[in-house]
Protein backbone atom coordinates (compact mmCIF):
# COMPACT_ATOMS: atom_id res chain seq x y z
CA UNK A 1 0.00 0.00 0.00
CA UNK A 2 1.44 3.60 -0.57
CA UNK A 3 1.78 5.90 1.76
CA UNK A 4 -1.33 7.58 -0.42
CA UNK A 5 -3.63 4.68 -0.20
CA UNK A 6 -2.83 4.50 3.64
CA UNK A 7 -4.26 8.06 3.92
CA UNK A 8 -7.20 7.48 2.00
CA UNK A 9 -8.12 4.34 3.82
CA UNK A 10 -8.08 7.00 7.13
CA UNK A 11 -9.80 9.50 5.22
CA UNK A 12 -12.24 6.77 3.83
CA UNK A 13 -13.46 5.35 7.39
CA UNK A 14 -13.45 9.21 8.91
CA UNK A 15 -15.88 10.25 6.06
CA UNK A 16 -17.63 6.98 6.12
CA UNK A 17 -18.88 7.97 10.16
CA UNK A 18 -20.34 10.81 8.54
CA UNK A 19 -22.13 8.71 6.06
CA UNK A 20 -20.31 9.85 3.19
CA UNK A 21 -19.15 7.28 0.73
CA UNK A 22 -15.59 8.80 -0.85
CA UNK A 23 -15.63 5.50 -3.44
CA UNK A 24 -18.75 6.97 -4.78
CA UNK A 25 -17.55 10.61 -5.07
CA UNK A 26 -14.61 9.86 -6.52
CA UNK A 27 -16.69 7.66 -9.10
CA UNK A 28 -18.98 10.54 -9.83
CA UNK A 29 -15.90 13.01 -10.24
CA UNK A 30 -14.06 10.82 -13.08
CA UNK A 31 -16.81 11.63 -14.98
CA UNK A 32 -17.06 15.31 -15.16
CA UNK A 33 -15.29 17.00 -17.64
CA UNK A 34 -14.19 20.25 -17.64
CA UNK A 35 -13.39 22.42 -20.79
CA UNK A 36 -10.02 24.15 -20.50
CA UNK A 37 -9.87 27.41 -22.51
CA UNK A 38 -6.98 27.52 -24.83
CA UNK A 39 -6.43 31.20 -24.44
CA UNK A 40 -4.52 31.09 -21.72
CA UNK A 41 -1.59 29.84 -23.35
CA UNK A 42 -1.06 32.59 -25.89
CA UNK A 43 -2.89 35.45 -24.16
CA UNK A 44 -5.89 35.69 -26.07
CA UNK A 45 -3.77 36.12 -29.38
CA UNK A 46 -4.45 33.29 -31.53
CA UNK A 47 -3.03 32.77 -35.27
CA UNK A 48 -4.98 34.85 -37.57
CA UNK A 49 -2.99 37.81 -37.40
CA UNK A 50 0.88 36.96 -36.79
CA UNK A 51 1.56 39.67 -34.61
CA UNK A 52 -1.51 38.78 -33.02
CA UNK A 53 -2.18 42.42 -31.28
CA UNK A 54 -5.00 42.66 -28.78
CA UNK A 55 -6.58 45.64 -30.51
CA UNK A 56 -10.31 46.16 -28.69
CA UNK A 57 -12.20 44.16 -26.63
CA UNK A 58 -10.06 41.64 -24.50
CA UNK A 59 -6.71 42.95 -22.69
CA UNK A 60 -4.21 40.34 -21.01
CA UNK A 61 -1.15 41.75 -19.26
CA UNK A 62 2.38 40.37 -18.20
CA UNK A 63 4.86 38.68 -20.73
CA UNK A 64 6.00 35.80 -18.98
CA UNK A 65 8.29 33.52 -21.11
CA UNK A 66 7.13 30.43 -22.98
CA UNK A 67 3.76 31.63 -24.37
CA UNK A 68 2.36 29.33 -27.83
CA UNK A 69 3.37 30.98 -30.77
CA UNK A 70 1.81 28.36 -33.28
CA UNK A 71 -1.03 25.70 -32.80
CA UNK A 72 1.35 22.82 -32.60
CA UNK A 73 3.22 24.89 -29.61
CA UNK A 74 -0.18 25.31 -27.96
CA UNK A 75 -1.18 21.24 -28.66
CA UNK A 76 2.50 20.36 -26.96
CA UNK A 77 1.21 22.63 -23.65
CA UNK A 78 -2.19 21.35 -23.73
CA UNK A 79 -0.97 18.07 -23.79
CA UNK A 80 1.85 18.90 -21.12
CA UNK A 81 -0.98 20.60 -18.65
CA UNK A 82 -3.88 16.95 -19.41
CA UNK A 83 -0.96 14.82 -18.52
CA UNK A 84 -0.61 16.82 -14.92
CA UNK A 85 -4.69 17.04 -13.87
CA UNK A 86 -6.56 13.85 -13.38
CA UNK A 87 -9.18 12.61 -15.81
CA UNK A 88 -10.08 13.09 -19.65
CA UNK A 89 -11.20 16.55 -19.99
CA UNK A 90 -11.80 19.23 -23.43
CA UNK A 91 -10.27 21.87 -25.08
CA UNK A 92 -12.35 24.83 -25.58
CA UNK A 93 -11.49 26.95 -28.62
CA UNK A 94 -11.87 30.34 -30.08
CA UNK A 95 -12.38 30.99 -33.66
CA UNK A 96 -8.99 32.34 -34.00
CA UNK A 97 -6.91 29.44 -33.01
CA UNK A 98 -7.67 28.28 -36.79
CA UNK A 99 -4.29 26.01 -37.83
CA UNK A 100 -4.46 26.74 -41.67
CA UNK A 101 -1.82 28.08 -44.07
CA UNK A 102 -4.81 30.06 -45.97
CA UNK A 103 -5.23 33.66 -45.23
CA UNK A 104 -8.85 33.68 -44.14
CA UNK A 105 -10.28 36.16 -42.33
CA UNK A 106 -13.19 35.73 -39.10
CA UNK A 107 -16.29 35.88 -42.03
CA UNK A 108 -14.73 33.32 -44.25
CA UNK A 109 -13.31 30.59 -41.83
CA UNK A 110 -14.25 26.81 -42.38
CA UNK A 111 -14.62 23.63 -40.49
CA UNK A 112 -11.66 22.75 -42.93
CA UNK A 113 -9.55 25.46 -40.95
CA UNK A 114 -10.10 23.06 -37.82
CA UNK A 115 -9.46 19.32 -39.04
CA UNK A 116 -5.91 19.36 -37.36
CA UNK A 117 -7.94 20.45 -34.21
CA UNK A 118 -10.26 17.57 -34.79
CA UNK A 119 -7.67 15.15 -35.68
CA UNK A 120 -5.74 15.91 -32.86
CA UNK A 121 -8.70 15.30 -30.06
CA UNK A 122 -9.72 12.43 -31.68
CA UNK A 123 -5.96 11.26 -31.03
CA UNK A 124 -6.01 12.46 -27.43
CA UNK A 125 -9.49 11.33 -26.89
CA UNK A 126 -10.97 14.93 -25.82
CA UNK A 127 -13.81 16.89 -26.67
CA UNK A 128 -14.22 20.48 -28.31
CA UNK A 129 -15.88 22.93 -27.45
CA UNK A 130 -16.14 26.74 -29.56
CA UNK A 131 -16.45 30.26 -29.74
CA UNK A 132 -17.07 33.22 -32.43
CA UNK A 133 -14.25 35.51 -31.86
CA UNK A 134 -15.87 39.14 -31.59
CA UNK A 135 -12.85 40.87 -30.70
CA UNK A 136 -9.82 41.95 -31.50
CA UNK A 137 -10.74 42.74 -35.41
CA UNK A 138 -10.42 46.44 -37.18
CA UNK A 139 -14.45 45.19 -37.97
CA UNK A 140 -14.82 46.04 -34.25
CA UNK A 141 -15.98 49.62 -34.84
CA UNK A 142 -16.76 52.21 -32.36
CA UNK A 143 -16.86 49.79 -29.34
CA UNK A 144 -19.38 47.52 -31.47
CA UNK A 145 -19.58 44.44 -33.39
CA UNK A 146 -23.76 42.56 -33.76
CA UNK A 147 -24.85 45.80 -32.02
CA UNK A 148 -23.04 48.33 -34.54
CA UNK A 149 -25.63 51.01 -36.02
CA UNK A 150 -24.07 50.20 -39.57
CA UNK A 151 -25.42 47.09 -41.41
CA UNK A 152 -22.17 46.51 -42.96
CA UNK A 153 -20.43 46.37 -39.53
CA UNK A 154 -23.35 43.84 -38.59
CA UNK A 155 -23.50 42.22 -41.20
CA UNK A 156 -19.58 41.20 -41.50
CA UNK A 157 -19.98 39.87 -37.59
CA UNK A 158 -23.26 37.93 -38.31
CA UNK A 159 -21.24 36.05 -41.19
CA UNK A 160 -18.52 34.75 -38.63
CA UNK A 161 -21.16 33.84 -36.10
CA UNK A 162 -23.23 31.72 -38.62
CA UNK A 163 -19.83 30.32 -39.76
CA UNK A 164 -18.95 29.37 -35.78
CA UNK A 165 -21.90 27.54 -35.53
CA UNK A 166 -21.17 25.31 -38.68
CA UNK A 167 -17.68 24.83 -37.22
CA UNK A 168 -18.82 23.66 -33.64
CA UNK A 169 -21.35 21.32 -35.43
CA UNK A 170 -18.79 20.21 -37.18
CA UNK A 171 -16.64 19.43 -33.87
CA UNK A 172 -19.67 17.55 -32.32
CA UNK A 173 -20.50 15.15 -35.21
CA UNK A 174 -16.38 14.28 -35.59
CA UNK A 175 -15.96 13.63 -32.05
CA UNK A 176 -19.63 12.31 -31.57
CA UNK A 177 -19.57 14.63 -28.44
CA UNK A 178 -21.69 18.24 -28.35
CA UNK A 179 -19.44 21.29 -28.70
CA UNK A 180 -20.76 23.91 -27.30
CA UNK A 181 -20.80 27.30 -29.20
CA UNK A 182 -20.64 30.09 -26.76
CA UNK A 183 -21.40 33.68 -28.33
CA UNK A 184 -19.81 37.03 -26.32
CA UNK A 185 -19.93 40.15 -27.38
CA UNK A 186 -17.98 42.89 -25.62
CA UNK A 187 -20.22 45.96 -27.43
CA UNK A 188 -21.05 48.67 -24.91
CA UNK A 189 -19.65 52.39 -24.33
CA UNK A 190 -17.11 53.78 -22.36
CA UNK A 191 -19.34 56.69 -20.81
CA UNK A 192 -22.69 57.24 -20.12
CA UNK A 193 -24.95 56.53 -23.08
CA UNK A 194 -27.92 58.39 -24.17
CA UNK A 195 -29.68 55.42 -25.63
CA UNK A 196 -29.43 51.88 -24.05
CA UNK A 197 -32.02 50.24 -25.90
CA UNK A 198 -30.86 50.96 -29.68
CA UNK A 199 -27.68 48.66 -29.37
CA UNK A 200 -29.75 45.44 -27.51
CA UNK A 201 -32.43 45.15 -29.79
CA UNK A 202 -29.57 45.33 -32.66
CA UNK A 203 -27.77 42.81 -30.98
CA UNK A 204 -30.82 40.96 -30.48
CA UNK A 205 -32.10 40.97 -34.33
CA UNK A 206 -28.06 40.16 -35.48
CA UNK A 207 -27.73 37.62 -32.66
CA UNK A 208 -31.43 35.97 -33.60
CA UNK A 209 -29.70 36.06 -37.66
CA UNK A 210 -27.16 33.92 -36.48
CA UNK A 211 -29.60 31.43 -34.95
CA UNK A 212 -31.81 31.25 -37.71
CA UNK A 213 -31.25 27.92 -39.01
CA UNK A 214 -31.73 25.37 -36.78
CA UNK A 215 -28.47 22.95 -36.16
CA UNK A 216 -28.83 19.32 -34.53
CA UNK A 217 -27.96 19.70 -30.88
CA UNK A 218 -26.69 16.49 -30.39
CA UNK A 219 -23.70 18.26 -31.98
CA UNK A 220 -23.48 21.04 -30.93
CA UNK A 221 -25.73 23.82 -28.58
CA UNK A 222 -25.43 27.77 -28.54
CA UNK A 223 -24.76 29.54 -25.48
CA UNK A 224 -25.10 32.90 -24.84
CA UNK A 225 -22.46 34.81 -22.23
CA UNK A 226 -23.30 38.47 -20.76
CA UNK A 227 -20.81 41.05 -18.99
CA UNK A 228 -21.30 43.78 -16.55
CA UNK A 229 -18.53 46.22 -18.20
CA UNK A 230 -15.46 45.54 -19.82
CA UNK A 231 -12.28 47.39 -21.17
CA UNK A 232 -13.32 50.17 -22.72
CA UNK A 233 -17.23 49.41 -21.84
CA UNK A 234 -16.96 50.20 -18.41
CA UNK A 235 -20.36 52.68 -18.55
CA UNK A 236 -22.32 50.14 -20.72
CA UNK A 237 -22.42 47.05 -22.22
CA UNK A 238 -25.20 45.90 -24.14
CA UNK A 239 -24.88 42.09 -23.40
CA UNK A 240 -25.73 42.49 -19.93
CA UNK A 241 -27.26 39.60 -17.57
CA UNK A 242 -30.97 40.96 -18.52
CA UNK A 243 -30.14 40.87 -21.91
CA UNK A 244 -29.26 37.72 -21.91
CA UNK A 245 -31.20 35.98 -19.81
CA UNK A 246 -33.80 37.47 -21.34
CA UNK A 247 -32.28 36.24 -24.45
CA UNK A 248 -31.58 32.59 -23.45
CA UNK A 249 -34.92 31.96 -21.98
CA UNK A 250 -36.83 33.17 -25.28
CA UNK A 251 -35.03 31.39 -27.35
CA UNK A 252 -34.04 28.35 -25.97
CA UNK A 253 -30.23 28.88 -25.81
CA UNK A 254 -27.78 27.63 -22.87
CA UNK A 255 -26.95 30.91 -20.73
CA UNK A 256 -23.50 30.99 -19.51
CA UNK A 257 -22.34 32.63 -16.51
CA UNK A 258 -18.78 34.32 -16.18
CA UNK A 259 -17.88 33.91 -12.74
CA UNK A 260 -15.88 37.93 -12.96
CA UNK A 261 -18.94 39.17 -14.84
CA UNK A 262 -20.67 40.81 -12.05
CA UNK A 263 -20.68 43.53 -9.46
CA UNK A 264 -18.51 42.60 -7.65
CA UNK A 265 -20.03 40.91 -4.28
CA UNK A 266 -22.57 39.21 -6.84
CA UNK A 267 -22.13 35.87 -7.12
CA UNK A 268 -22.86 33.26 -9.87
CA UNK A 269 -23.29 30.44 -7.25
CA UNK A 270 -26.68 32.42 -5.85
CA UNK A 271 -27.56 32.42 -9.39
CA UNK A 272 -27.72 28.61 -10.53
CA UNK A 273 -30.87 27.31 -8.76
CA UNK A 274 -33.22 30.04 -10.55
CA UNK A 275 -31.82 29.09 -13.54
CA UNK A 276 -32.06 25.56 -13.19
CA UNK A 277 -35.90 26.25 -12.69
CA UNK A 278 -36.66 28.26 -16.16
CA UNK A 279 -33.25 27.67 -18.41
CA UNK A 280 -32.68 24.37 -20.39
CA UNK A 281 -28.87 24.49 -19.62
CA UNK A 282 -25.83 26.78 -18.18
CA UNK A 283 -22.24 26.99 -19.39
CA UNK A 284 -19.80 28.17 -17.13
CA UNK A 285 -16.99 30.32 -17.29
CA UNK A 286 -15.18 29.82 -13.98
CA UNK A 287 -12.64 32.58 -13.55
CA UNK A 288 -12.10 34.99 -10.38
CA UNK A 289 -13.11 38.52 -10.23
CA UNK A 290 -10.27 40.73 -8.50
CA UNK A 291 -11.35 44.85 -8.45
CA UNK A 292 -12.73 45.30 -12.06
CA UNK A 293 -11.06 42.67 -13.72
CA UNK A 294 -12.56 39.51 -14.18
CA UNK A 295 -9.71 37.03 -15.31
CA UNK A 296 -7.44 35.72 -12.51
CA UNK A 297 -6.29 32.70 -12.34
CA UNK A 298 -8.70 30.61 -10.14
CA UNK A 299 -7.95 29.77 -6.83
CA UNK A 300 -9.79 27.55 -3.81
CA UNK A 301 -11.99 30.24 -2.90
CA UNK A 302 -15.63 30.59 -0.95
CA UNK A 303 -16.88 31.08 -4.22
CA UNK A 304 -15.32 28.53 -6.05
CA UNK A 305 -16.34 26.13 -3.60
CA UNK A 306 -20.00 27.66 -3.46
CA UNK A 307 -20.20 27.03 -6.86
CA UNK A 308 -19.22 23.54 -6.59
CA UNK A 309 -22.01 22.73 -3.78
CA UNK A 310 -24.57 24.14 -6.16
CA UNK A 311 -23.90 22.04 -8.63
CA UNK A 312 -23.47 19.03 -6.62
CA UNK A 313 -26.46 19.69 -4.02
CA UNK A 314 -28.85 20.25 -6.82
CA UNK A 315 -27.85 17.75 -8.94
CA UNK A 316 -26.75 20.05 -11.43
CA UNK A 317 -24.00 18.65 -13.07
CA UNK A 318 -25.26 17.00 -16.09
CA UNK A 319 -27.06 20.41 -17.28
CA UNK A 320 -24.06 22.36 -16.43
CA UNK A 321 -20.80 22.67 -19.03
CA UNK A 322 -18.11 23.92 -17.14
CA UNK A 323 -15.66 25.77 -18.77
CA UNK A 324 -12.86 27.57 -17.21
CA UNK A 325 -12.07 31.31 -18.01
CA UNK A 326 -8.85 33.21 -17.51
CA UNK A 327 -5.77 34.65 -19.17
CA UNK A 328 -2.72 35.56 -16.62
CA UNK A 329 0.49 35.92 -18.57
CA UNK A 330 2.20 37.05 -15.39
CA UNK A 331 3.07 33.34 -14.49
CA UNK A 332 3.73 30.31 -16.48
CA UNK A 333 1.10 29.50 -18.16
CA UNK A 334 0.47 25.95 -17.96
CA UNK A 335 0.49 26.25 -14.03
CA UNK A 336 -2.52 28.87 -14.23
CA UNK A 337 -4.19 26.25 -16.14
CA UNK A 338 -3.12 23.07 -13.91
CA UNK A 339 -4.44 25.42 -11.26
CA UNK A 340 -7.54 26.13 -12.31
CA UNK A 341 -8.22 22.40 -13.57
CA UNK A 342 -7.33 21.06 -10.13
CA UNK A 343 -8.69 23.83 -8.24
CA UNK A 344 -12.16 23.11 -10.30
CA UNK A 345 -12.34 19.78 -9.51
CA UNK A 346 -11.20 19.57 -6.40
CA UNK A 347 -14.58 21.88 -5.09
CA UNK A 348 -16.65 19.71 -7.04
CA UNK A 349 -15.05 16.63 -5.25
CA UNK A 350 -15.40 18.61 -1.77
CA UNK A 351 -18.97 18.83 -2.24
CA UNK A 352 -19.56 15.37 -3.18
CA UNK A 353 -17.96 14.72 0.40
CA UNK A 354 -20.45 16.24 1.55
CA UNK A 355 -23.14 14.60 3.69
CA UNK A 356 -25.78 16.56 2.05
CA UNK A 357 -29.18 14.73 3.09
CA UNK A 358 -28.05 15.31 6.52
CA UNK A 359 -27.54 18.59 6.35
CA UNK A 360 -31.03 19.19 4.52
CA UNK A 361 -32.74 17.70 7.17
CA UNK A 362 -31.40 19.96 9.68
CA UNK A 363 -32.26 22.49 7.73
CA UNK A 364 -35.67 21.30 7.36
CA UNK A 365 -36.43 21.03 11.12
CA UNK A 366 -35.42 24.49 11.39
CA UNK A 367 -32.01 23.27 13.64
CA UNK A 368 -30.04 25.66 12.52
CA UNK A 369 -27.24 25.47 15.37
CA UNK A 370 -26.32 21.69 13.98
CA UNK A 371 -26.20 23.01 10.54
CA UNK A 372 -23.86 25.53 11.06
CA UNK A 373 -22.08 23.18 14.02
CA UNK A 374 -21.49 20.65 10.77
CA UNK A 375 -20.73 22.71 8.33
CA UNK A 376 -17.41 24.18 9.87
CA UNK A 377 -16.11 20.84 11.22
CA UNK A 378 -16.80 19.60 7.91
CA UNK A 379 -14.29 21.83 7.04
CA UNK A 380 -11.53 20.23 8.31
CA UNK A 381 -12.30 16.72 6.99
CA UNK A 382 -9.32 15.28 5.03
CA UNK A 383 -10.30 15.89 1.51
CA UNK A 384 -6.97 16.22 0.41
CA UNK A 385 -6.57 12.94 1.33
CA UNK A 386 -9.37 11.62 -0.98
CA UNK A 387 -8.15 14.32 -3.92
CA UNK A 388 -4.25 12.74 -3.18
CA UNK A 389 -5.61 9.41 -4.32
CA UNK A 390 -7.83 10.21 -6.94
CA UNK A 391 -4.79 11.94 -8.64
CA UNK A 392 -2.64 8.52 -7.78
CA UNK A 393 -5.06 6.51 -9.24
CA UNK A 394 -5.50 8.55 -12.50
CA UNK A 395 -1.79 8.18 -12.72
CA UNK A 396 -1.07 12.19 -12.54
CA UNK A 397 1.34 13.42 -10.21
CA UNK A 398 0.15 14.12 -6.15
CA UNK A 399 0.55 17.39 -4.69
CA UNK A 400 3.23 19.93 -5.55
CA UNK A 401 5.08 17.06 -7.69
CA UNK A 402 2.57 18.57 -10.58
CA UNK A 403 5.18 21.57 -10.39
CA UNK A 404 8.67 19.73 -10.62
CA UNK A 405 7.08 18.71 -13.77
CA UNK A 406 5.84 22.19 -15.08
CA UNK A 407 9.60 23.27 -14.05
CA UNK A 408 11.21 21.11 -16.39
CA UNK A 409 9.30 21.84 -19.07
CA UNK A 410 9.74 25.36 -18.58
CA UNK A 411 13.36 24.62 -18.99
CA UNK A 412 13.42 22.13 -21.67
CA UNK A 413 10.77 23.84 -23.92
CA UNK A 414 9.13 27.02 -22.83
CA UNK A 415 12.35 29.46 -22.05
CA UNK A 416 13.45 28.08 -25.97
CA UNK A 417 10.62 29.66 -27.31
C1 LIG B 1 -14.66 38.12 -21.82
C2 LIG B 1 -15.45 36.86 -21.73
C3 LIG B 1 -15.11 35.83 -22.76
C4 LIG B 1 -13.66 35.75 -23.08
C5 LIG B 1 -13.28 34.65 -24.03
C6 LIG B 1 -11.90 34.79 -24.54
O1 LIG B 1 -14.90 38.96 -20.79
O2 LIG B 1 -15.31 36.34 -20.45
O3 LIG B 1 -15.61 34.59 -22.36
O4 LIG B 1 -12.87 35.66 -21.94
O5 LIG B 1 -14.21 34.62 -25.02
ZN1 LIG C 1 -16.00 34.36 -20.10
Amino acid sequence: MTNVQKRYEEAKARYAAIGVDTEKALEKLQTIKISMHCWQDDDVKGFMNPDGELTGGIMATGNYLGAARTPAELRQDVEKAYSLIPGKHKLNLHAIYLDTDEKVDLNEIEPRHFTKWVDWAKEQGVGLDFNPTFFSHPMMKDGYTLAHPDKEVRDFWIEHGKRARKISEYFGRELGETSIDNFWVPDGMKDNPIDRMSPRRRLMESLDEIFAEDLDERYTKDAVESKLFGLGAEAYTAGSHEFYMGYGLTRNKLICLDAGHFHPTEVISNKLSSLALFSKGVMLHVSRPVRWDSDHVVIMDDELQEIGKELVRNDLLSKTNIGLDFFDATINRITAWVIGMRNTQKALLKAMLEPTQELRNMENKFDFTSRIVYTEELKDFPYGDVWNYFCEKNNVPVGLDWYTEVQKYEKNILSKR
